[in-house]
C-alpha cells in the first residue's frame, strides 16, 4: 500500500500564494513596490521610536510580517465566477465574512471579504481578499446588458489545472506539497494582468459610458488584482511621504481620524495608473488604455459593538453633511478638521470605550491572578487587578470607506446614481455559501476570552 502523502495546511498555501501575487503586483506595478518600501521605511521609525510597541508586536509574533500585504481586491463578473472563487479561497482557509453594499455608493457591485477567520490562522497569514461581484442589472440600458452578459458568459476566468486541484483538494481534504505549489501557480494566472482586452474598443467605450466599473470587469480576461495593501503603523506618515517618492496619494485618507485608541479601519491608496491597453477590432488590434490597478495602504484599530459601530456611522454622516471631500483635494483640510471636531464625541481611552461597551475586547489572566477567588463577575475580576483587557483588532472593512477607494480610483468625475439595492440573500445564493455575522465573530472572540479566564479564577 502506498502511503498517504501529507497535506499542506491551507495557512500555508495562503501564505505562499500571498507572496506569489505580492510579486507579481511589484513586477507588474512598479509604483506599488515604490510604496511598499515607503511602508516599510515608515513602520522601522515608528518601532525604532517606540520600544513599547515593538516589544507588544513581538509578543503577538506580529513584528516579521508588520509590512506584509493585508489584503487585495479583485471584481468578478457572474455568480458561476463568485462560488468557484469561493472554493478557490476555501483552499487557502479563507471564509466569506461580512456583506457590503457598494450600490449606496453609486458603485454597482456587492461584495464581500475572504478572509481566515481564527486567531491563529490570522497570525500566520492575514491575506484577505475584498472581492466584488458585479450587479449587471443595475444597468440601465438593456442591449448592453445583454452584450455584456454573453462576454462574460464566454469567458473562463479559471484555468483547468486550477479547477482540477479545487476539485481534488475538496475530495482529500486538502493538498499535497506538489499540488499546493502548482495550485498557487495556476490560481496566480486568474489575478494576472491582461494587456489585451476582450471586447472592441466600441464596446469598451460603451461600457465605459455605463459606469467605468463595468468596463474594469467586463472588458478583460479575467478579474486582474486591482491592488495589494500592506499594513502600516503610521497611515498619516505615509499619506504626508507619498509625494516626495513620486507617488499621488487619494485627496483624504478614508475612516475615522487620527486617534490615541484607533479604532476600526483607515485606509488610502494611491491612484490607479492608466494603462495600455490593446482592443481587438476585427483582425486588427488598436491601442488604446484602462485605469484599474492601484495600491493602497491600512492601519487597523479595535473591532466596535454594533452600539460603537452605530457611534462610528453616525459621526462619519455628520461630518460628511458639514464637509463632502473634493476628489481634487481642493477641502481636504476642512474635511480632516471636521472629522477630528466630531470624532471628539467617541471616547479615546480604552477605559472608556470599554465600559460603555463600544468595543470587543479579549481577556486574559494577569501574572498576579491565581485560581480560588470563587464565582467573580469580568467587573470584580478587573477591579481586583486579575485579568486584563486589550483591543480586538477589526480584521473587516467598512463600506463608506470601500466606497471613497473605489471613487478616487475609478475616475472622481463620473457621478452614475443607483438606487441603494442590498441584497445579502441574493449575494449568498450566488456565493452558494453564508457569510459570516461579523459581529457575532467579534462578540465570540470577547465571550470565549472572558469565560475562560472566569473559569480559570474559580
Ligand atoms: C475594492 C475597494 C474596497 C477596501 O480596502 O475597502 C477595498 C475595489 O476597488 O475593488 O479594497
Ligand atoms: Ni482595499
Amino acid at each position: 500500500m502506498i502511503a498517504a502523502k501529507p497535506l499542506v495546511p491551507a495557512d500555508t498555501i495562503r501564505a505562499r500564494f500571498s507572496a506569489a501575487m505580492s510579486a507579481m503586483y511589484r513586477a507588474e506595478v512598479p509604483a506599488y513596490g515604490t510604496l511598499m518600501e515607503l511602508v516599510a521605511e515608515v513602520n522601522a521609525e515608528v518601532l525604532a521610536a517606540d520600544p513599547d510597541r515593538r516589544a507588544r508586536l513581538a509578543a503577538t509574533d506580529e513584528l516579521a510580517r508588520i509590512s506584509d500585504e493585508r489584503h487585495g481586491a479583485i471584481r468578478l463578473g457572474t455568480a458561476a465566477e463568485l462560488a468557484m472563487m469561493g472554493r478557490v479561497f476555501a483552499v487557502m482557509g479563507m471564509a466569506p465574512v461580512g456583506y457590503y453594499d457598494l450600490t449606496e455608493a453609486n458603485v454597482p457591485v456587492h461584495s464581500t471579504a475572504f478572509r481566515p477567520v481564527d486567531a491563529a490562522s490570522l497570525r500566520v497569514n492575514p491575506f484577505r481578499v475584498f472581492t466584488s461581484l458585479l450587479r449587471l442589472d443595475l444597468i440601465a440600458d438593456e442591449a448592453l446588458r445583454a452584450e455584456a452578459a454573453a462576454v462574460l458568459d464566454a469567458r473562463q476566468i479559471f484555468t483547468p489545472g486550477a479547477v482540477a486541484l479545487v476539485e481534488k483538494a475538496e475530495a482529500q481534504g486538502g493538498l499535497s506539497a506538489a499540488d499546493a505549489e502548482s495550485f498557487v501557480a495556476e490560481v496566480l494566472e486568474t489575478f494576472r494582468w491582461h494587456q489585451r482586452a476582450n471586447v472592441s474598443a466600441a464596446l469598451y467605450h460603451r461600457l465605459h459610458d455605463a459606469h467605468r466599473l463595468v468596463a474594469d470587469v467586463v472588458s478583460f480576461r479575467g478579474p486582474h488584482i486591482n491592488h495589494l495593501t500592506p499594513r502600516t503603523l503610521d497611515i498619516d506618515a505615509v499619506q504626508a511621504r507619498m509625494p516626495a517618492h513620486g507617488i499621488a496619494p487619494k485627496a483624504v485618507v478614508e475612516g475615522p481620524p487620527t486617534r490615541r485608541c484607533p479604532i476600526l479601519l483607515r485606509q488610502t491608496s494611491f491612484k490607479a495608473l492608466e494603462e495600455p491597453v490593446a482592443f481587438q477590432d476585427g483582425d486588427t488590434w488598436v491601442q488604446g488604455h484602462h485605469t484599474a490597478r492601484f495600491g493602497e495602504i491600512e492601519e487597523r484599530g479595535i473591532a466596535l459593538t454594533p452600539k460603537g459601530r452605530a457611534l462610528y456611522d453616525q459621526l462619519l454622516t455628520e461630518t460628511r453633511a458639514k464637509v463632502r471631500p473634493a476628489a481634487d483635494g481642493s477641502n481636504s483640510a476642512a474635511y480632516v478638521a471636521a472629522l477630528q471636531d466630531t470624532f471628539t464625541a467617541f471616547p479615546d481611552d480604552w477605559e472608556t470605550i470599554r465600559a460603555q461597551g463600544l468595543g470587543y475586547f479579549a481577556y486574559s489572566l494577569t501574572e498576579t491572578a491565581r485560581a480560588g477567588q470563587g464565582p467573580l463577575t469580568a467587573e470584580q475580576a478587573l477591579a481586583r487587578g486579575l485579568i486584563q483587557a486589550d483591543p480586538v483588532v477589526y480584521e473587516d472593512f467598512l463600506p463608506v470607506s470601500a466606497a471613497g477607494i473605489f471613487q478616487s480610483n475609478l475616475g472622481d468625475t463620473v457621478q452614475q446614481d443607483f438606487a441603494a439595492s442590498p441584497n445579502q440573500r441574493r449575494f449568498e445564493a450566488e456565493l452558494g455559501l453564508k457569510v459570516l455575522d461579523e459581529f457575532a465573530h467579534y462578540a465570540g472572540i470577547e465571550a470565549a476570552s472572558l469565560r475562560a479566564c472566569l473559569n480559570a479564577l474559580l
